[in-house]
């Protein structure tokens, strides 16, 4: 085994206990809050990401199968983009399956170091672990830690060129305000002819993206309701997971789907590590996700507000979804 893997950069943060105790105190918050609210980061623990995955597979979610035919059909081109010695950063790589096609076109131009950063150092070990016994020829350093910390760890171990990867449109899990504010921070980390790119998913009908986050096997509703089983699992909470249902709505003007848990019923639940019981009225609604969807003008805005000019943009042939190289302003 290539003896730098056994070097994770691990945060006190992803430790069991320190995500234990952000996980207890977002709940905490979150359903104290008017309207109540859980982040969307918490989706991920072993159950959720085995859920996410399936959910990358269903005929619905055209994300990821969008993606995988920009990267199928434009690696070799994207990989001409990056001389050799390119370090690659990868923001929730999750099993980096899409990362291979791009690792596989990158590795034909010479050595490639591969960052992956992500708080689920489990799977981070494992993903680490299985590209290794692929590509002998990859340098896989990973870091267990939040995107911006795991960033600013990236940086300055890497002197020659830079590519930062965020695939997915996870971009759209932030507000618009948000997403520009984090791409400003990394983009002031990187040198001006580093690059960053960016798979994002575009506005389009509405019945597509209902159809996508709402799925007829109901794979987003598991998904969505994970968070409930969790803190019953983690926080000993005594959530009755029949007594809650997956809500979606797109909302046009913001161009966002929303994702909510709806009770179905008055009820009381109890979480034991918290002590503290939470109230919920029938009808009443947890927010879990928003999911943002660009127009191209609004991908320019947002490069522009983060100081990065678009030096290439693909699509997919139904022009669902965009993967986007920005470059630094000099
Ligand atoms: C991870 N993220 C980009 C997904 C999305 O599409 O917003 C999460 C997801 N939520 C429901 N389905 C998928």
């Amino acid at each position: 085994m290539n003896p730098q893997t056994a070097r994770m950069i691990d945060a006190e943060t992803t430790t069991h206990q320190g995500q234990l105790r952000r996980f207890a105190s977002e709940v905490r918050s979150g359903l104290a809050s008017h309207p109540k609210r859980l982040s969307c980061e918490f989706f991920y623990d072993r159950e959720g990401s085995a859920l996410f995955e399936q959910i990358c597979q269903l005929r619905e979610y055209y994300l990821t199968r969008a993606e995988t035919e920009i990267l199928l059909a434009h690696a070799t081109e994207i990989a001409h983009h990056f001389p050799k010695g390119v370090s690659v950063a990868e923001l929730g790589s999750g099993s980096a399956v899409k990362t291979r096609i791009l690792l596989s076109a990158l590795l034909k131009n010479g050595p490639v170091r591969y960052v992956p950063i992500d708080v689920s150092r489990e799977l981070l070990a494992e993903t680490a672990r299985r590209l290794l016994l692929e590509y002998p020829k990859l340098a896989v350093d990973p870091v267990a830690d939040d995107y911006q910390r795991g960033l600013s760890h990236f940086a300055p171990s890497s002197p020659g060129p830079k590519l930062v990867l965020w695939l997915g449109s996870s971009i759209g899990n932030l507000d618009r305000p948000g997403a520009a504010e984090f791409l400003r921070g990394a983009q002031a980390m990187l040198n001006p002819s580093d690059k960053v790119l960016l798979g994002i998913d575009l506005r389009k009908t509405p019945k597509l993206l209902e159809r996508a986050y709402d799925d007829a096997a109901g794979v987003t509703s598991r998904f969505n309701l994970n968070l409930l089983a969790r803190i019953n699992r983690e926080l000993g909470g005594n959530f009755n997971l029949d007594a809650f249902r997956h809500r979606i709505h797109y909302d046009e003007v913001e161009g966002r789907i929303e994702m909510y848990l709806e009770s179905q019923r008055e009820q009381v639940v109890a979480i034991a590590a918290l002590h503290q019981e939470f109230s919920f009225r029938a009808g009443e609604r947890i927010h879990t996700e928003n999911s943002y969807k660009y127009s191209l003008g609004e991908i320019d805005r947002l490069a522009q507000a983060a100081s990065l000019r678009l030096s290439h943009r693909w699509f997919d042939r139904a022009h669902l979804f965009s993967l986007n190289l920005f470059e630094g302003v000099q």
